[in-house]
């Protein structure tokens, strides 16, 4: 009997998992195969491993080629075998693991003996803190300051890499005293070094420098205040949305949303609907946050680790928070959860992990008013109506808004809006003129509280196929041109348009600012009807670069970030712009190592790369939480269309 259940169990498990993984190759590993995947593993040659615990776990996607054959023709492809990836760490050693979920087996064992460590998992984390709060010297430490240990928060902080040569996966903890307050970031701790040795599960150095004055908690708490979102919400039904699954149809768009613990939100197969050529035509094979670097510019003893790699040390979808309906989402919105995987490779639902809706963004999407007709005044218009799909990752004390916006006109804007608590240290100063240091390294927001300067950089994974695989990155700059005298004009100058065709990766590092460029991902191989290339066009945000020097141990980490802009031949393993084993890396691995290959960009399977950045010195209105700071970017159809797509 016992066994009959098992085995029926065992056939309805099959069974599900087969129906689920006929929608879309690229849907995320549902429950059931998490399941599967962890109970394979402990069943292989692995078995025998103590203490395993799981770091990274994602799809290990098929083929673009078979993916992209399997969704012309479900039908006529044989299907695509299931398969998970996972990363886990034993006594020490750092395991890739691919296993196969159809074939029930560990199809590779590879142990990593690189440079830097896999992402942190959110138990080790908890557990340094857990371990930290009763270590006894720092017990009397609190005393000393006459400090409660029942109001102290405290919170991991990656370390970064300082030119060691072998170090140990580590973390630093810096903590906070609450006593009144709920913004436990408001009121820190300083003085105090902990390094946390997360092999050993111990402190395994402590320092006790000084005694400084806490900020006082008055002030620092925030409540939301009740706003009525408004009820209303305009008919929008000309462009029917429909969720099947990971598959979103809306408009002339459909696309596939993703998700995992590393990117979070991932849009894959973008294509639009050409009325004219009456088909889909591919944008974008797949777009996501790559790498985010957030360094601190205080050099000093508590702070010169604090460079953190956000995406690849921890991960935007680990840190993906569920969406609060009419806060963060509004309420036409729909919802789609995501699964993650825990340290013991059990799966976890993130509930609202990503919202899809529809805005009347209160824009014209394009209007105009004619007077010229006699005897009439004729006005045309649209109102500018969009497709938002939405996550949100709160990383520790900041939180960040990640946003795909398609337009009816083929645009897509990514957008990152920035809120939270900023990262603060105590001071004794509690006005400006009191200041006598030079350098504070960042602004008073409040008495005896400093925001330190730091930056935000995001790295957007973009791997457009304008039409097709094989495309061209075209720099379009304009060029001030002297009017010749032959011409008989009064003007003595006018600019025009030279383009120029990036051949290898090397050609296609672009620092943005000094001269006006048009950035271009054409297909060569496909014209309009008047002769232009297809092609879609980055329009970037404000420039923003790495400042750090190239011999600085975090600047050597990000190397990438001296360019705003790369391409790169498209290689399936090349997604994380600083490199996969981002925590205490040396950066040995990432867009700035692939790219010394040097390799041809022209006519090729080509991914573009764009760091969107913010040089964050804090304000006061920052304190006590930061009023959302946004930026964006926009992939825009540049003679992809034959014609504006909204005029019939
Ligand atoms: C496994 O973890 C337990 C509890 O954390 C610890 O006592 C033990 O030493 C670990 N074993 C190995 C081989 O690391
Ligand atoms: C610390 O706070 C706890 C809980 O509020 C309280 O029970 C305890 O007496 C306090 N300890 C001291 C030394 O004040
Ligand atoms: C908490 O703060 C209040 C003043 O706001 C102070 O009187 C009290 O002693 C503090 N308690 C602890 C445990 O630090
Ligand atoms: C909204 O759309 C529905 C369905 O198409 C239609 O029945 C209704 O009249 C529309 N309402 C307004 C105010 O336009
Ligand atoms: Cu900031």
């Amino acid at each position: 009997m016992k066994i009959s259940i098992t085995l029926l169990l065992f056939f309805v498990t099959l069974k599900c998992s087969l129906i689920q993984t006929l929608q879309h190759p690229l849907d995320p590993l549902n429950p059931l195969e998490i399941n599967e995947m962890r109970k394979i593993i402990q069943k292989s040659h692995l078995k025998t491993l103590s203490n395993l615990t799981y770091h990274f776990v994602d799809l290990d996607e098929p083929n673009k080629n078979d993916v992209l054959s399997y969704l012309l023709s479900p039908k006529n492809t044989k299907p695509l075998t299931r398969r998970a990836k996972a990363i886990v760490i034993s006594q020490g050693k750092i395991h890739e693991l691919i296993v196969d979920l159809s074939k029930q087996l560990v199809i590779s064992d590879h142990i990593y003996n690189g440079h830097g460590y896999p992402s942190l998992t959110f138990e080790e984390l908890l557990q340094a803190v857990l371990l930290t709060q009763k270590y006894p010297p720092f017990l009397n430490s609190l005393t000393k300051r006459n400090l409660n240990i029942s109001q102290v928060s405290c919170l991991p902080l990656t370390k970064g890499w300082y030119g060691e040569s072998t170090s140990k996966r580590g973390v630093k903890i810096t903590c906070f005293y609450r006593n009144g307050t709920s913004n436990i970031y408001a009121r820190p701790i300083n003085g105090i070094t902990i390094l946390f040795d997360l092999e050993s599960m111990k402190v395994s150095k402590y320092i006790d420098r000084f005694k400084a004055p806490l900020p006082k908690s008055e002030g620092t708490d925030f409540h939301s205040r009740s706003i009525k979102p408004s009820p209303i919400f305009p008919n929008t039904t000309n462009n029917k949305l429909i969720i099947k699954n990971n598959i979103i149809k809306w408009g002339n768009w459909k696309f596939h949303v993703g998700f995992n613990s590393r990117a979070g939100l991932i849009i894959s197969t973008a294509s639009i609907f050409d009325k004219k050529e009456k088909k889909y035509r591919r944008v974008l094979y797949r777009g996501h946050a790559s790498e985010t670097f957030v360094p601190y510019m205080d050099p000093t003893e508590d702070w010169y680790y604090r460079t953190f790699m956000d995406v690849g040390e921890f991960g935007f979808g680990k840190s993906a928070d569920s969406l609060q309906p009419l806060v963060d989402c509004p309420g036409n919105a729909k919802y789609i959860d995501g699964y993650l995987i825990d340290a013991f490779g059990m799966p976890n639902l993130v509930p609202r992990a990503i919202c899809i809706f529809e805005r009347f963004s209160a824009d014209v999407a394009w209007r105009h008013t004619e007077i010229g007709v006699p005897g009439k005044v004729i006005r045309n218009g649209e109102p500018e109506i969009t497709l938002v799909v939405r996550m949100i990752a709160t990383v520790g004390n900041y939180d960040y808004i990640l946003d795909w916006e398609f337009r009816q006109t083929g645009s897509i804007t990514v957008g990152v809006g920035l809120t939270g608590v900023l990262e603060m240290k105590a001071t004794s100063y509690t006005t400006t003129d009191k200041i006598i240091e030079d350098n504070v390294y960042g602004t008073l927001v409040s008495p005896n509280t400093i925001a330190v300067n730091h930056d935000h950089f995001l790295t957007y994974y973009l791997d457009l196929d304008i039409d097709g695989d094989r495309n061209s990155f075209i720099k379009s700059t304009l060029q001030t041109e002297k009017v010749n005298g032959c011409d008989h004009s009064p003007r003595k100058s006018y600019w025009k348009v030279k383009n120029q065709v990036l051949k290898r990766e090397a050609d296609a590092r672009i620092r943005l600012g000094s001269k006006p460029a048009e950035l271009m991902f054409v297909n060569p191989n496909k014209k309009t009807d008047v002769g232009n290339l297809v092609g879609y066009r980055l329009i970037t945000g404000q420039p923003a670069y790495s400042l750090l020097l190239d011999d600085d141990y975090p600047e050597k980490r990000t190397s990438y970030l001296k360019y705003e802009i790369w391409a790169t031949s498209y290689d399936k393993y090349e997604r994380w712009a600083g490199g996969f084993y981002a925590d205490q890396s040396h950066g040995d691995d990432g867009l700035a190592v692939w790219t010394q290959r040097n390799r041809r960009i022209e006519n090729e399977d080509i991914v573009l790369w764009y760091t969107m950045g913010f040089h964050h010195v804090p304000c006061q209105e920052d304190f006590p939480i930061m009023a959302t700071l946004r930026s964006s970017f926009e992939l825009r159809p540049t003679n992809f269309f034959d014609r504006n797509p909204l005029t019939p």
